[in-house]
């Protein structure tokens, strides 16, 4: 177990969501009727190409994340959801928004800590006058998907020879 002292390596992530509004058909075939909106939070590759493949694809990152936890808010059930392998993705329905913590374990072989980052769940189209008023379901259904990401960069200090190796042979 070699650190390799003084070396910063990263790799670039983007995380987020995109929603949509379900149809009426779909909310009267649903046991949540309430449900307004069907939403996607994942964690992928900043790198990857717009239909990159998501298992040993460039947007693959199960070489360096072991799993991704969502911890989705109190009113679901189960709220603590686990993915272990590509894509670190979760699809749900709901009504609201509220921030979603994403907890990051990385492979057993790089020795880091779990990282922890922080994100708000939009359902709502931005308005152009930037008031917080939430349209028609018509209207935003008109508008189409709604997408909210962030860019980050996970880095790894002085990391482990064996964990440098797995990060820079991909
Ligand atoms: C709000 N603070 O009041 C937020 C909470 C909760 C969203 C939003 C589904 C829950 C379920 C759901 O959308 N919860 O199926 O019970 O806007």
């Amino acid at each position: 177990r070699v650190r390799v002292r003084g070396l910063s390596i990263f790799r670039p992530i983007i995380y987020g969501n995109t929603a949509v509004v379900l149809t009426q058909k779909e909310r009267d075939a649903s046991l949540t009727p309430d449900h307004t909106h069907r939403w996607t939070v994942a964690v992928r590759s900043a790198a990857s190409p717009p239909d990159g493949d998501q298992v040993g694809g460039a947007d693959d990152l199960s070489y360096f994340i072991k799993r991704v936890s969502f911890k989705l808010h109190d009113t679901y059930p189960n709220p603590s959801r686990n993915v272990d392998k590509s894509p670190f993705e979760l699809t749900e329905t709901g009504w609201g928004e509220f921030e979603i913590q994403i907890r990051i374990t990385f492979v057993t072989e790089s020795g880091e800590k779990a990282a922890t980052l922080y994100h708000h769940l939009k359902l709502h189209p931005w308005t152009a006058s930037g008031e917080p008023e939430i349209p028609p379901l018509d209207v935003a259904m008109k508008l189409g998907p709604v997408h909210s990401w962030q860019y980050d960069e996970v880095v790894f200090n002085d990391p482990y020879q064996n964990f440098l190796n797995i990060l820079t042979s991909h």
